[in-house]
């Protein structure tokens, strides 16, 4: 073989094909090539009797090569390929580790049979792109594993364990050693020694006829309905499923493409698509290569409220030991009893083992005074949002911690400088921003102050990943990337309102654009209060005022700009009606008539402007990293791409037209100079 990316080695009548391809072995013009070769090879050799494919480096191919869509497909495709497979006269078998993922999957269900190593995941994930299984996998999944698993497969997308996946018939075996390739072989043999058929998946008849399956496709879809909300993919999906279901194996391969097509050329691809790179973008930062990270063996959280509670489980279920801080008794029984209780919660609903819940508590530790922070690697600092409080913590940490701990502060808006400078160690002091509920949201935000040293932005990063987030880097400014970003949404809306907008209408818009709540409900949510009511300086002032005074502060008293009943469901409040139309005449407006696209725009264009100023202060290192920073911290939904692609897609040009439009009706705001540059050239975000 002189394919390089290809080795074909004959082990007694059995030749083995091996692709080596890293970092994934995704399925690129390449690969395919490589895999076209050494198969042709190894069918048209007399003395082979059997073939097995596997490959080397970390994983199994882990599908298509994604950076290869919006192009041509080169040849040799995937379908001719599995057409090869499927007409083989002697059995392949797919010898699977890590993960077969996508077209990684579908290679292996075009096999005659599969066998996996117990740590194995095996998925067709491709509806997180947008996408369908596009090479064969709605169409043979359906005939392997039934129309019911195949369902869970591929609108679910969450990969299956080779358990589970021998469970469900997807693989043949589970390798009950450590070497695979010798197992594989053996599994070869057996298959050979013993006449097993050559089991082509295109061949098997699906475990349900037409109208079952359409019965059971009915039920799934009605059942999983809410989640499809704003996706394309999972309804080409069941189409394909059913079309497994309906008509012959070719047919259903060219309705599977119609389909595949037909998301591919969608925005809701090109968005989710975007954000996979832009989740993988984001863990790239500007450090030096050589400046090694603090090793983190134990963490202090201090602070045992909401946010230190939830910091302090995300540590424990990424398996830190931790110590919760508190000089305040009660609290910390408070916020101890929280991490107990969700803990206990994990493991009765089985989403942890009891061993996994015993050995968290084990690792979970309280203590009542500061001291105990000398112990640990990383101190992460989560008091309330005070500077004059968050300095006099931080005084305090610097004179207890070790030499060389990493120390964190969870504020969401303060200057890290100015925290920093309190120490004798700024270097080590970083900003971790987490968002509630901490152990929950996927957003981590790591803040880079004046003189953070970048082996500890490296420990954050890092950290980041292994708490199971996703760490975008910040800049120092009022609110960080998306608090900052997000606040100009809550401003556009409050001017709104103003002008005698009703909340519920705002809100519509926005859950019909994708967010799980609109503006207003979060802010009952929240409480009126707590997001700013100076009693004493700005009293009957604005809406919300009057409704704080009104005794009107949100879900939690019943009423807020919403009416609540006892199960907290919200109806429009015909006292905030009145109070909003008081308002709006009063300042002599009468409210527009916005269609819920207006609202989207006035409410969301300020976010991409603000998004192009965080660009051109440097606080963002790129405009992905915005994105994604508000599709994992504020459920921004994510086959829209985030505000800079969405941006991107809407037009630049007609964003800058409509925000001046909206400071000649008097909106405080200014355009970002590199919004106009980008705008008046025609030019783009991403
Ligand atoms: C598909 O298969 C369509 C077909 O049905 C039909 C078509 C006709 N392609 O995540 P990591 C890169 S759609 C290209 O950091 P990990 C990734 O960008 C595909 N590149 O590693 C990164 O690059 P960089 C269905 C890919 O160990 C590097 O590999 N498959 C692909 O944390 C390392 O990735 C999927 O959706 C790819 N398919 O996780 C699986 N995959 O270093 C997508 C990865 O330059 N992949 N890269 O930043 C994954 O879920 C994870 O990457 C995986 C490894 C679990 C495999």
């Amino acid at each position: 073989m002189t394919n390089p990316l290809c080795t074909l080695t004959h082990e007694d009548g059995v030749a083995v094909l091996t692709i080596d391809s890293p970092p994934v072995n995704a399925l690129g013009e390449a690969v395919r090539q490589a895999i076209h070769d050494g198969m042709g090879q190894a069918l048209a050799d007399p003395a082979v009797t059997a073939v097995v494919i596997l490959c080397a480096g970390r994983t199994f191919f882990a599908g298509a090569d994604i950076t290869e869509f919006g192009k041509p497909f080169a040849a040799p495709g995937l379908h001719d390929m599995f057409d090869r497979f499927d007409g083989a006269s002697k059995p392949i078998v797919a010898a699977i580790h890590g993960t077969a993922l996508g077209g990684g999957l579908e290679l292996a269900l075009a096999c005659h049979y599969r066998v996996a190593v117990p740590s194995a995941k095996l998925g067709l994930p491709e509806v997180a792109l947008g996408l369908l299984p596009g090479a064969g996998g709605t169409q043979r999944a359906p005939r392997l594993i039934g129309v019911a698993h195949a369902l869970d497969l591929i609108v679910g997308g969450k990969p299956v364990s080779a358990a589970q996946a021998l469970r469900i018939g997807l693989i043949d075996r589970v390798a009950d050693g450590p070497d695979l390739r010798a197992q594989a072989v053996a599994y070869a043999r057996e298959l050979v020694a013993s006449g097993a058929p050559l089991r082509r998946t295109r061949d098997l008849p699906t475990d349900l006829d037409p109208q079952e399956a359409a019965a059971c496709i009915a039920d799934y879809s009605a059942r999983n309905a809410k989640s499809f909300v704003g996706f394309k993919a999972p309804g080409n999906i069941v189409r394909a499923i059913e079309a497994a279901t309906d008509r012959p194996f070719e047919a259903g391969l060219t309705r599977e493409w119609e389909l595949f097509e037909e998301l591919m050329a969608s925005p809701e691809s090109a968005a989710q698509r975007h954000i996979f790179f832009a989740e993988r973008a984001a863990a790239k930062v500007p450090v030096a290569r050589d400046c090694g990270e603090v090793a983190i063996a134990s963490v202090a959280v201090i602070g045992a409220g909401t946010m230190g509670s939830g910091i302090t489980l995300a540590f424990l279920n990424a398996g830190f030991p931790v110590t919760m801080i508190d000089v305040n008794p009660a609290a910390l029984e408070r916020g101890a009893a929280h991490v107990r209780k969700t803990l206990e919660a994990l493991a009765s609903k089985g989403r942890i083992a009891d061993t996994v819940r015993d050995a968290r508590l084990a690792a979970f530790a309280t203590s009542g005074t500061l001291d105990a922070v000398a112990q640990a690697d990383l101190v992460v600092e989560a008091v309330f949002e005070r500077l004059d409080l968050k300095q006099q913590v931080f005084r305090q940490i610097d004179a207890l911690a070790k030499p060389g701990a990493v120390l964190a502060s969870n504020t969401s808006f303060l200057d890290l400088d100015a925290i920093a400078a309190i120490t004798g160690r700024p270097a080590d002091v970083v900003g971790l921003h987490f968002f509630a509920p901490a152990n929950i949201m996927r957003l981590l935000e790591v803040v880079r102050g004046a003189r953070t040293s970048d082996r500890v932005i490296q420990t954050a990063m890092t950290l980041g990943r292994k708490l199971g987030k996703v760490a975008v880097l910040s800049g120092v400014c009022d609110g960080f990337i998306a608090n900052r970003a997000m606040a100009r949404r809550t401003e556009a809306a409050d001017r709104l309102l103003a002008r005698g907008v009703m909340p519920w209408d705002v809100d519509a818009a926005m859950v019909g654009y994708g967010f799980p709540m609109g503006p207003f409900q979060m802010m009952d949510l929240v409480g009126l209060d707590v997001i700013g009511w100076d009693k004493e300086n700005t009293a009957g002032r604005t809406v919300q005022e009057v409704l704080c005074e009104a005794g009107r502060l949100g879900q939690k008293s019943g009423s807020g700009y919403y009416d609540y009943d006892a199960q907290r469901r919200g109806t429009p409040s015909a006292f905030a009606e009145a109070t909003i139309r008081d308002f709006a005449a009063r300042s002599g407006q009468s409210a527009p008539n916005l269609s819920a696209q207006d609202i989207v725009e006035s409410l969301l264009f300020p976010v991409v402007n603000e998004g192009a100023k965080l660009l051109e202060e440097g606080i963002a290192l790129r405009a992905s990293d915005i994105d994604m920073a508000l599709v994992a911290g504020y459920a921004w939904p994510v086959y829209t791409g985030g505000p800079m692609i969405w941006g991107d897609y809407c037009g630049l040009a007609r964003i800058v037209a409509a925000l001046d439009e909206q400071i000649a009706q008097g909106a405080p705001i200014t355009v970002s100079n590199l919004l106009r540059t980008k705008a008046a050239a025609g030019e783009t975000f991403l």
